[in-house]
């Protein structure tokens, strides 16, 4: 019994598996496998449109190995052409069993000679009503037309059977063949023809060796059926496996799952072992996003934060006498381009070489921890896929932390720094009142005017205590002030940089953590499609 394999999945399904794993392995897995695993999907569909009335066998081999004569045989007629010159069949032809027409599935086939095998009622030919039998030139033909028809035929006919003899059954081509096509043991037959020139002792030693060099070749479960087209020895049971194989309608199906299972199996090796991680290690994740937060100069960002704040302390509540000093420079964040109500992002410094190479490193870091275990091509392909255009890295990195001030600036002055303004304005008003005061009296004394009183407070002139106490006590306030200020300043580039830190876990998130855990999941998706087709 030639088949000998039960199968879980169904054709369908199979299939189905196949086309998903072929569209996912496009661009990831080796150009050529995947073009054949098309050319597969694109034949078991042509094949399937025919449906399982005929079943194609072909009788492939080496040249005088007695294909055509076999076929006559087991036809029962002289049909095809045998001879002594090789080789002798250039074109196949195909023999046809019943009343259903077969003409669209060789024309599918693309084999133009064609011959209908009288059926002879109540006759041994009824049971192989449905069999298309193909007599195919041979395979190691000089005629490099031959090699191909026959290769075509062998990659669609449903049940392989290949006509060898005692001379050439250890053939390296046909061997070579058969180890291409080791997942079709369940349509393969191999016939041993010629036996008439063997003793029955050599026949049992050459089906002996043959089944060793077979299952060399991968092959498992394949039947051996000598004949002899001479003596009729073998055709019977020749044509008794033709017919149990017509009548179960099972080897398209197995055929084609064969096909299926093979460039499935290509496709898995080149998937390599199912080793290492299928999801980003969160740790992995964190470690970016830092390494983001170290790349994106966000330190001087927090200084300038810091220091805009103290500026702007400065300005408002800072000694009047002074304060106009300060506020002539520049404000820092706004050399950033950065808070203060500037409309624009961030312009961040350009990433000096070192933070790009540091971001690149990163990633780097990233892929070679998640795919340490990991087989060729996927450290490659998961760099490819998650390492961002720089571009678009660098404007998301801006966003991130021109977000991050925008959303720590604080809307209005603290209120304190209304009452120490107010307090500073009356201070900084009663030493000019003093000042004023004191000018008129030294001018008056100059003048020699009569002294005009001036009150005093014990003993000291009530201007003189307003210029040094408005002035003394406002620059003690101011230096107080700026204390505050620098502590507030520090807390708001913390605020800043905890904001930053956020929006730059969320930046490598989406730009380089979300496309590589994508990946891995097509990777175990495709890994999980070729399962199910293999
Ligand atoms: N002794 C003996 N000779 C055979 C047997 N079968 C075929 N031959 C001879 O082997 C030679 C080749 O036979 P073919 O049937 O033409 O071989 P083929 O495999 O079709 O060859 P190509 O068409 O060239 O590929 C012919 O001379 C046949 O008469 C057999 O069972 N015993
Ligand atoms: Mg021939």
């Amino acid at each position: 019994m030639i088949f000998n394999r039960t199968r879980g999945l169904d054709l369908g399904d199979q299939l189905a598996a196949l086309d998903a794993a072929v569209d996912l392995a496009d661009g990831r897995l080796g150009g050529a496998t995947v073009a054949t695993g098309r050319h597969v999907i694109d034949k078991v569909e042509g094949r399937m449109r025919h449906g399982t009335t005929h079943t194609l066998v072909a009788f492939l081999g080496a040249t005088g190995g007695g294909k055509s004569s076999l076929t006559n045989a087991v036809v029962g007629s002289e049909i095809a052409t045998t001879g002594i010159r090789r080789p002798t069949t250039s074109s196949t032809l195909a023999c046809y069993w019943g009343d259903e027409d077969p003409q669209p599935l060789l024309d599918w086939l693309r084999v133009v000679n064609r011959h209908q095998v009288a059926s002879i009622s109540g006759g041994r030919g009824e049971q192989l009503d449905g069999l298309i039998l193909l007599d195919v030139p041979d395979h190691d033909s000089i005629e490099l037309a031959n090699r191909e028809e026959m290769e075509r035929i062998a990659e669609h006919a449903d049940l392989l059977v290949w006509v060898t003899d005692a001379e050439k059954y250890g053939d390296k081509a046909m061997h070579t063949y058969l180890r291409q096509l080791s997942q079709h043991g369940a349509v393969t037959a191999m016939v041993l023809n010629k036996v008439d020139q063997l003793t029955g002792r050599d026949v049992e030693a050459c089906r002996t060796d043959l089944a060793k060099l077979l299952a060399d070749d991968g092959l498992t479960g394949t039947s051996i059926v000598a004949t002899s087209t001479s003596t009729g020895t073998g055709v019977e049971e020749l044509r008794g496996l033709l017919g149990e194989t017509v009548a179960e309608r099972r080897a398209m199906v197995e055929r084609l799952q064969a096909d299926i299972r093979s460039v499935a199996g290509e496709l898995l090796i080149e998937l390599g072992p199912d080793e290492g991680t299928s999801e980003v290690p969160d740790r992995v994740a964190r470690e970016l996003a830092s390494e983001l937060v170290a790349a994106s100069g966000l330190d001087a960002v927090c200084d300038a934060v810091a220091a805009g704040h103290r500026r702007d302390a400065n300005v408002r509540i800072g000694w009047p006498f002074t304060r106009w000093v300060r506020s002539l420079r520049p404000h820092p964040l706004r050399r950033l381009h950065l808070g203060q109500g500037s409309g624009g992002r961030a312009s961040l410094p350009e990433p000096s070489g070192v933070q790009r190479a540091r971001t690149e490193g990163a990633v780097r870091d990233a892929v070679r921890e998640v795919t340490a275990s990991m087989p060729d091509p996927w450290p490659e392909l998961l760099r490819a896929a998650s390492t961002p255009d720089p571009a678009v890295l660098k404007d998301h990195m801006e966003r991130a932390v021109t977000g991050a001030v925008r959303g720590a600036e604080v809307k209005r002055s603290p209120r304190w720094w209304h009452a120490i303004n107010a307090l500073q304005l009356t201070l900084a008003a009663a030493a000019v009142v003093g000042a004023v005061w004191l000018a008129l009296l030294a001018f008056g004394a100059y003048l020699r005017l009569p002294d005009v009183p001036t009150p005093d407070y014990r003993g000291l002139p009530i201007p003189t205590c307003l210029l040094i106490g408005g002035a003394a006590i406002g620059f003690l306030l101011a230096v107080v002030a700026r204390n505050l200020a620098a502590v507030g300043g520090r807390r708001r580039a913390r605020a800043v940089r905890r904001r930053a830190e956020k929006a730059m876990a969320e930046v490598s998130g989406e730009l380089i953590v979300a496309p590589m855990q994508a990946e891995l999941d097509r990777r175990d998706e495709l890994r999980d499609h070729l399962e199910r087709a293999a």
